[in-house]
């Protein structure tokens, strides 16, 4: 097991003790990681005797989502709509700074708050009085699991359940190269606690809507190449979903679709789908298929955004052609 887990397990445990009500949060726009770490969390600290709150955070929660178990808890505010003071605890999970806190204004957190981060982001820059960072760890619920095996907690169907999809949704379902045998460890341990895992995956993967294969279809025709088409580009605007009649709010279910069909082009080294989330405010997802030339933590932390090696994102503001043209020239450099 990683030694700072080994290290850092006890330390945490005594901050969980000596603490009576405990914050956690969803990172914005919350994937099965984040949601999973925290709701296998709450669980956890639940069963020892804690008060536990988890709130939503900046987004809202995609449908296909409503049946982690402990969902049904989670209190519909984010950082700035909670009373902090009423906490002597927040665990931080799957989150990299202040920003995947909130990105709504900027956070001070009062003394009386203790702070613990447990990430797997290499570019976490350990904002938290105590920092549990694993960045050879393919998802946090990787961490996660390994601390509660290593502070001797028992996992119990509803936290397998959670650990399990944050693991199979980070991992890609198993096929980065950050998966190693702790990954087929905790998932065979997880998958026996909780053998109907599969129900909660099928719901995540299989919830799409008529307008995101509609979008899908716009970003595809979308598709532009650049550096001797080793990059390739595409982009749904507001016009594009204005012209075919379909709402803005409908790109959100629809960018995770684009990226990996992107990837999966032999040649196009580097893929980036750039969605117009709010008017005139821009998300980019970056996936590559050799991250040893094209580490994205970098492009995307130029660019004031930030993930992982082989898939990273921002959010940008600016004229469309401004932000490619910024990445081609980032892109560019990197080719030798
Ligand atoms: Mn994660």
């Amino acid at each position: 097991m990683n030694e700072n887990i080994v290290k850092l397990a006890p330390v945490i445990f005594d901050s969980i003790k000596e603490s009576k009500s405990i914050l956690l949060h969803f990172h914005p726009h919350p994937d099965p990681d984040s949601i999973g770490s925290a709701l296998a969390m709450k669980l956890v600290l639940e069963k020892m005797g804690k008060k536990v709150t988890v709130i939503k955070g900046d987004s809202s929660i995609e449908p296909a989502f409503k049946n982690f178990p402990g969902m049904k808890d989670v209190v519909l505010k984010n950082i700035f709509e909670v009373e902090l003071s009423e906490f002597d605890l927040f665990i931080i999970l799957d989150s990299s700074n202040l920003q995947m806190v909130s990105k709504v204004s900027q956070i001070v957190f009062p003394k009386s708050l203790k702070t613990i981060v447990i990430d797997h982001h290499a570019s976490n820059t350990k904002f938290g009085d105590i920092n549990l960072v694993v960045p050879e760890a393919p998802a946090n619920t990787q961490i996660v699991f390994q601390l509660l095996k290593a502070l001797n907690i028992e996992i119990d169907h509803d936290i397998a359940m959670n650990l399990m999809a944050g693991l199979w949704s980070d991992t890609g379902g198993f096929q980065y190269s950050q998966v190693k045998k702790e990954a087929f460890e905790a998932a065979a341990e997880l998958s026996g606690i909780a053998p109907d895992y599969t129900r909660l995956l099928f719901e995540i993967n299989n919830t799409n809507t008529k307008e995101s294969l509609y979008i899908l279809g716009i970003a595809l025709n979308n598709i532009e190449l650049y550096c001797g088409g080793r990059l390739a580009i595409t982009k749904v605007t507001r016009g594009d979903l204005e012209a075919k009649r379909i709402l803005p709010q409908s790109v959100s279910l629809s960018s995770h679709m684009i990226i990996p069909l992107m990837r999966s082009v032999v040649g196009w080294d580097v893929a980036l789908s750039i969605t117009e989330e709010d008017n005139g405010k821009f998300k980019l997802s970056f996936r590559t298929r050799n991250s040893s030339v094209f580490d994205l933590s970098k492009i995307a932390g130029a660019l004031g955004g930030g993930g992982h090696k082989e898939a990273a994102g921002a959010y940008m503001g600016g004229s469309i052609d401004e932000i490619k043209a910024k990445v081609v020239a980032l892109v560019e450099k990197l080719i030798v």
